[in-house]
């Protein structure tokens, strides 16, 4: 994996670095654990800060209520009957995401476990990992119950959480899982996270680091819809040929940044599935975050 290639390639198109306040990095971070190691972040340089520069009033940071406004003006998508996405495509800046990544790449235990997919056992085509506070119910998909890591092994994660629970006000989560997609082979096939231990409308707030990948969604088929009909039709063709091809409102497709933030919420796990597919142009490495709240 070259990641400096990657680096430069996203570089391009990023906006001008900002400069990292390190002594503001030393200070607590309200998660309780004090930054003091080269990991730390400073959130200011991401959207967030640029919100707090431009209006001089931190208290939004506190109740959401102003990213909350920009949410609702710019950055939802409605998917109808309660589903809802909301996307932020320069949640951390730039330098902040490449920090996070080069930290989750080296300091996660990335295992790639062996799954039970259609009956079959078969090697999960990405690495994972699982990070839960205690407690909670075990996670089990696909005939794999990953071991939780706990939270305080890695306090950059806990920034990360904290980072995106003040983002998006009133959002709580407990457990993240990890996923590292190695080159365009790697993938996650069309699936819903309505394991019932997230409840009936769980809210996933999904961070990336490093390459783009497209991200796709699409209403999962009922028995005698016309979109089942489509599948069997065109169950051969690749996943993106199909999303162009039928240009309605049971599909819409992402593509996932470096530093974005994606939040999926409401009934959107039980009436949509998604995927993240193969891409064969694809050599680079992507990282992805899922924070999810077990009840
Ligand atoms: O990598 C992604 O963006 C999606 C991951 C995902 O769907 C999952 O962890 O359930």
């Amino acid at each position: 994996m070259n990641i400096e290639r990657i680096k430069g390639r996203v570089n391009k198109m990023a906006p001008k670095m900002e400069t990292l306040n390190t002594e503001e990095n030393k200070s607590d971070n309200g998660s309780g654990i004090a930054s003091t190691t080269d990991n730390s972040l400073n959130f200011k340089n991401g959207i967030i800060g640029k919100q707090q520069s431009e209006n001089e009033d931190r208290s939004f940071l506190l109740k959401g209520t102003k990213l909350e406004t920009e949410i609702n003006n710019n950055r939802i998508t409605d998917l109808g009957n309660g589903s809802e996405i909301v996307y932020f495509p320069r949640f951390l800046s730039y330098d902040d995401a490449w920090r996070c990544f080069d930290y989750l790449n080296t300091q996660i235990p990335w295992t790639r476990p062996t799954i039970r997919v259609f009956g079959r056992s078969c090697v999960q085509p990405r690495d994972t990992c699982y990070v839960a506070s205690e407690g909670l119910p075990k996670l089990v998909y696909s005939g794999y119950q990953p071991q939780p890591y706990s939270w305080h092994r890695f306090p950059l994660l806990l920034q990360l959480l904290r980072a995106v629970e003040e983002a998006i006000s009133g959002s709580r989560y407990n457990s993240l899982l990890l996923n590292r997609y190695s080159g365009g082979n790697d993938y996650v096939g069309w699936h819903s996270d309505d394991e019932s231990l997230y409840g009936p409308t769980p809210q996933i707030a999904s961070l990336s680091f490093g390459c783009d990948r497209d991200f796709f969604l699409k209403k999962r088929p009922s028995k005698s819809s016309p979109s089942q009909v489509l599948e069997k039709k065109s169950k051969d063709e690749p996943v993106s040929k199909r999303l162009k091809r039928s240009n309605n409102t049971d599909q819409h497709s992402f593509t996932l940044k470096h530093g974005s933030l994606l939040v999926m919420r409401g009934f959107t796990q039980r009436d949509w599935i998604h995927s993240v597919p193969k891409r064969a142009k694809v050599d680079a490495v992507r990282i992805n975050l899922t924070f999810r709240l077990v009840l």
